[in-house]
């Protein structure tokens, strides 16, 4: 089954709850394994400053569903859990799950682009990530720790107090 990376955004009604009810509804997933999950990061919000800040992690998912069923349970997740699509780009919202790695897929389809779009350049993406997959690879050969190393942890707090996962390069 491929290892399946899935990031989680909330900066709406109870963010911390939000991200706690995707995990429980992810971990239902028929098919699918959930196998970790990073720690809880405040984040600043990118995208208009006039929201409040987000909460994200990183979940790791084995998944035996084509990336287009995964797709849609997840965005069935969001729908459940109150998710208002707006005009604003990058406005605020319950709950965001983004499908940051599927193996080692490259795909480029209207609904769906793997690796995600932005995960190479975000620290609330690239931390949490790297909480629970250091060595890590992307498909195109860049290894998550150098991505890291070119992404300052700025803006980001580790909410249950632990230490920022390393930087082993760079
Ligand atoms: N889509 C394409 N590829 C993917 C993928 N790999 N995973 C399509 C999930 N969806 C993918 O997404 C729009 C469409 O992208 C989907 O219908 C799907 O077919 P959306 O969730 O409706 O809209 P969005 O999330 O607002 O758009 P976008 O461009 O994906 O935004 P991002 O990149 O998700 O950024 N600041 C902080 N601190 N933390 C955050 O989590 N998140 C965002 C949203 C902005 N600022 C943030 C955070
Ligand atoms: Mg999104």
């Amino acid at each position: 089954m491929p290892r399946v990376y899935i990031g989680l955004g909330s900066n709406l009604a109870e963010p911390v709850q939000q991200l706690q009810a995707a995990l429980a509804a992810i971990g239902k997933l028929p098919r699918c394994q959930l196998v970790a999950v990073s720690s809880l990061y405040a984040s600043d919000p990118l995208g208009p400053p006039d929201q409040p800040r987000y909460v994200n992690a990183v979940a790791a998912l084995d998944c035996a569903l084509t990336p287009l069923e995964l797709l849609d349970a997840l965005q069935a997740i969001e729908r459940e859990q109150g998710r208002e699509r707006k005009a604003e780009r990058w406005g605020p919202r319950t709950l965001d799950l983004d499908i940051l790695l599927f193996g080692d897929l490259q795909l480029d389809e209207e609904r769906l682009t793997l690796p995600h779009y932005h995960m190479h350049a975000r620290a609330f993406v690239l931390y949490p990530l790297a909480e629970i997959a250091a060595d890590l690879v992307l498909p195109d050969g860049q290894p998550l720790q150098t991505l890291l190393a070119n992404c300052p942890f700025e803006g980001l707090e580790r909410l249950d107090g632990g230490d920022r996962p390393a930087v082993t390069v760079g």
